[in-house]
């Protein structure tokens, strides 16, 4: 499988590692160590190097209970850095946020992948993309970041959470999204129990068969600790095992902030997924 860029296709024959790079003053897991430009460049300079083939840049945190960023607050922290980020690096830029505004702006300084919590539901989000040929990463999310976690409820999440890709998918296709520009994601941790978490992961062949690649973050997320009973300072190494399984059963790109390790993980995953195709 492909994903359709601007001006050129991302090859989805194996799966790709999206390092974030957050350059948010108030981020869940790196504390703003990166908001300088310098310091945010340098850092997916090093990801790019571990084994990123796209960077994630976000100004506004997505977490539970995170409160919104002003538009004009956002666009001075993504833009200056992803003009620095085309200019000095080869990799695929993401921009993660839901605002068109700053979709508009990060696709005019290089950004070539619009990765949207909202799926492209704020109004004028569609046309920017369509106008621009972005690629697009769809994501499901029942609430807003700043209470999701309060009550979250579903009859069948993993149909839910389908039909809702399947409607987004939809209405790409009638702004004239190409279908292949377009990736899927279960949004893991939005407005989810650990239960439902489980049950996407457990079930993600029910996404796959919505036809396009799917995307998988669950790099540091509460859910980890919460299952495994340990504090946030010791998510890596469960995080890694849901990387890996990510892998084995068909999601195309992993979303993590430990990339090298996330990287060798999701290779190993996918090396043994091949022999035993190859076998069969
Ligand atoms: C994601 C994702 C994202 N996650 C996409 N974009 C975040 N496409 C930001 C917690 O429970 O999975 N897919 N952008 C980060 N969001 C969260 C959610 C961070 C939950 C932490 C938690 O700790």
């Amino acid at each position: 499988m492909f994903l359709q860029l601007p001006t050129r296709t991302l090859d989805l024959g194996r799966p790709r590692i999206m390092g974030v790079l957050n350059v948010t003053p108030d981020s869940f897991s790196d504390g703003g160590r990166y908001v300088q430009p310098d310091a945010a460049v340098q850092h997916a300079r090093l990801m790019v190097e571990e084994g990123a083939t796209i960077i994630d840049v976000g100004g506004e945190s997505t977490r539970p209970g995170a409160e919104p960023v002003p538009e004009a607050e956002e666009l001075d922290r993504v833009v200056p850095v992803i003009e620095r980020l085309r200019r000095e690096l080869d990799c695929v830029i993401s921009v993660d946020t839901m605002k068109p505004a700053v979709m508009d702006a990060a696709c005019a300084a290089g950004a070539e992948l619009v990765n949207d919590v909202l799926a492209l539901q704020a109004p004028g989000a569609l046309e920017v993309v369509a106008r621009r040929r972005a690629a697009v990463c769809l994501m499901h999310m029942q609430g807003e970041p700043r209470s999701m976690q309060r009550d979250p409820r579903y009859g069948d999440v993993v149909a839910e959470v389908r039909d809702f890709l399947a409607r987004r998918l939809q209405a790409c296709a009638g702004a004239g999204i190409a279908a292949a520009s377009l990736l899927v994601d279960p949004g893991i941790g939005f407005g989810k129990t650990d239960a439902h978490n489980l049950r996407l992961m457990a079930e993600l062949d029910t996404l796959l068969g919505l036809g396009r690649p799917v995307l998988v973050g669950v790099s540091r997320k509460s859910m980890l600790g919460r299952l495994l009973g340990l504090p946030a300072e010791r998510r890596l190494h469960p995080g890694l095992a849901v990387a890996a399984v990510a892998a084995w059963l068909g999601a195309s790109v992993v979303r993590t902030h430990d990339v090298a390790a996330t990287a060798e993980a999701v290779s190993m995953s996918w090396t043994l997924r091949q022999a035993r195709t190859i076998q069969r």
